[in-house]
Order: C-alpha cells, then structure tokens, then sequence
C-alpha cells in the first residue's frame, strides 16, 4: 500500500521571490495537510549529502550549489498515496514539460531552478523526512 507522507522542498530562487505563500495556497487547495515545516538553508555538503543519487550527473554541481545558496523551506505533507499524488500536483522537472496548473509550470524558471522538490518513492519519502526533521518536530 502506497505510503501517506511525502517531503517537499520549496527551493531557493521560489523561497527568494517571495512564493512560498502561492505555493503553500497551492499545496493546500490540493488537499495535503501540513504535518511539519521549517524554514532554513542547507549548507553545500548538506545539500551534496541530500542529492548523493545524482552525484556525477553533468547538473550536480549547479544543482547543490543552487539549493545552498538561500533559504528553502521543507515540509512534511500528508495525503493517500501522498507521493504520486504530490509529484502530479508538482508537475515535470523541466517547467517547459510540466502541464498547466502545475507548481513547476506556475514558479519555475528552469529545470535546475524548477521552485519545489518532491520525494519520489516511498522509501525516499521516510528518508527525506529524517533527513530535515527529528521526531519532536512532527506530530
Ligand atoms: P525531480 O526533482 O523532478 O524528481 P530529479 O531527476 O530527481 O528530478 O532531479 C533533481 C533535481 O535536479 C531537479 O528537480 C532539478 O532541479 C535538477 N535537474 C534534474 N535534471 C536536470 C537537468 O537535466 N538539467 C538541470 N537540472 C536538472
């Protein structure tokens, strides 16, 4: 059975042209509930450490050096099968690829700076979650 909770990261660029209330607004009308939230900045190696899959990728240096540069905000969010259903409501990776009313075809503005992350299994949902917050964060 698919898993109730996904993280999401609203990322720096989206955090910087003040969106994180249209994208919360969004997030919201689409059902998720806000179990946690946390506004901060990942420091370089903590922003590797979040992208380790995508180490030697040809973005991987524009990439974390990007989602070090300002502040995020991450989120804990709960709906069925909240994973699936969140990288719908997020859209394609690439904003030119993503359909119409999704986050990335409303905030982006490029595939690196494409304003929000999505967990994208189950597993990697329980492993993102830890990863931003401890167990007195969460309710
Ligand atoms: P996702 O965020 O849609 O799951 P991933 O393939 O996991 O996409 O890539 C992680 C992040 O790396 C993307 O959100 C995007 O910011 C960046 N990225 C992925 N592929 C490319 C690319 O081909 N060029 C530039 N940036 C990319």
């Amino acid at each position: 059975m698919a898993g109730n909770k996904t993280l999401a990261i609203i990322k720096p660029g989206a955090v910087e042209r003040n969106l994180i209330g249209p994208i919360l607004a969004k997030i919201n009308e689409a059902g998720f509930v806000i179990k946690a939230l946390k506004y901060t900045k990942l420091k370089k190696e903590q922003a590797c450490e979040f992208y380790a899959v995508h180490e030697g990728k040809p973005f991987f240096e524009d990439l974390t050096d990007f989602m070090s540069s300002s502040p995020i905000v991450a989120a804990i969010l709960e709906k069925e099968n909240a994973v699936n259903n969140f990288r719908k409501l997020i859209g394609a990776t690439d904003p030119l690829e993503a359909e119409e009313g999704t986050i990335r075809r409303l905030f982006a503005e490029s595939k690196t700076h494409n304003a929000i992350h999505g967990s994208d299994s189950d597993e990697n949902a329980i492993h993102e979650c830890d990863f931003f917050f401890s167990r007195v964060e969460r309710f």
